[in-house]
């Protein structure tokens, strides 16, 4: 059987630029970059085991996880790539204390945010692992006070996406109107169209959490938890348990098959463990594309004001109506 036709990601950028000329040509040069920083830390995961990148390197990052070698390795990549490209002013990165400046300088319009490698603690254990996005754009142009006051100015996530480190890596992006995919074919070195576009169903029959915390979290999740636990044919419960250690493969999941991950605030995680600017904002702007939710549990997530770098959110994301029935029960409005 002949392949079906095959849609290059440089192919697909080039057919939006036409369809949107409006959009500022380095818009797509953006992405095309970023799926080339995917392909580098693809290539490395891969053959971490056999070029000695597995184990920690002895350093913890600015909110307090142990960096792994792939950890620095990743945001390694990510900076060189962004460094000289004359589009972002500047890079916040979970590896990184403070933003690094690029050379472009205040000539970049955007800010990128990003979380290299997401889900670290999967990579000695051959599990998988992931890259988050978003692209900022400046709230002024030129010289700026500083990163932080431009964030809570109102600057705007433009684009934002994943890349999922699996059995195969795939690349996601949006700006906000379609999530189309991509999986890379490692022969061609080419990311190709895999799915027009991700929908999230409106609802799903699993869930991901870390399970081992439930204890510790508020009385309305707890009940949340049992209440997917209970049999009832017509809700499709009880819902499945599926958690990987790493939200980009969980997320990726629930995006396709719907239901429901999140990470409330627990006793080592007051304010949830998750980080606003490069895993709750990016990826909620992806589910909320794809027609599902993205929430705290009492507030949408993309209405969030930014007040630090590196600031943590509970999060809930995935199918609408399961995102839905988790803000009831955190509201004390069991179902
Ligand atoms: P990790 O710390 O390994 O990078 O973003 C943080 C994250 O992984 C998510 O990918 C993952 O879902 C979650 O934390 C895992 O945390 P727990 O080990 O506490 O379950």
């Amino acid at each position: 059987m002949a392949d079906r036709e095959l849609v290059t990601l440089a192919q697909y950028l080039l057919s939006e630029q036409a369809e949107h000329p409006e959009t500022e040509s380095e818009f797509w040069t953006l992405i095309a970059q970023m799926a080339y920083v995917a392909k580098v830390i693809a290539r490395e995961t891969r053959r971490a085991a056999l070029v000695g990148r597995l184990g920690q390197v002895g350093e913890r990052n600015p909110t307090g996880d142990t960096q792994k070698k792939l950890d620095v390795f990743a945001n390694e990549v990510a900076v060189g790539a962004f460094h000289r490209s004359g589009l972002v002013a500047a890079i916040v990165s979970e590896e990184m204390d403070e933003p690094k400046a690029t050379l472009s300088g205040s000539a970049g319009r955007y800010i990128l945010c990003i979380d290299p490698l997401d889900g670290s603690s999967n990579t000695d254990t051959n599990g998988s692992v992931g890259t988050i996005f978003g692209f900022f754009r400046r709230s002024c142009q030129g010289r700026c006070s500083s990163i932080e006051t431009e964030l809570r100015q109102g600057t705007s996530l433009v684009a934002s996406g994943y890349a999922l480190y699996g059995p195969s890596t795939v690349f996601v992006y949006t700006r906000g109107r379609t999530v189309p995919c991509f999986t890379l074919d490692h022969d061609l070195g080419e990311f190709l169209l895999s799915h027009d576009a991700l929908h999230c169903p409106p609802r799903g029959q699993a869930y991901s959490a870390n399970l081992g915390r439930v204890q510790e979290w508020d009385g309305g999740i707890q009940r949340f938890v049992a209440h997917l636990g209970e049999r009832d044919s017509d809700s499709g419960r009880p819902y499945s348990l599926r958690y990987s250690g790493a939200l980009v493969a969980d997320l990726h999941r629930t995006l396709i098959e719907g239901g429901i991950y999140f990470y409330p605030a627990d006793a080592s995680h007051r304010e949830g463990k998750l980080r606003l600017l490069y895993e709750g904002a990016p990826l909620a702007l992806v589910v909320e594309t794809a027609g599902g939710r993205a929430s705290t549990g009492h507030q949408p997530i993309a209405e969030i004001t930014p007040t630090s770098l590196h600031q943590r959110v509970p999060v809930a994301l995935g199918s609408r109506e399961d995102v839905q029935l988790y803000e009831r029960f955190a509201a004390g409005q069991d179902a």
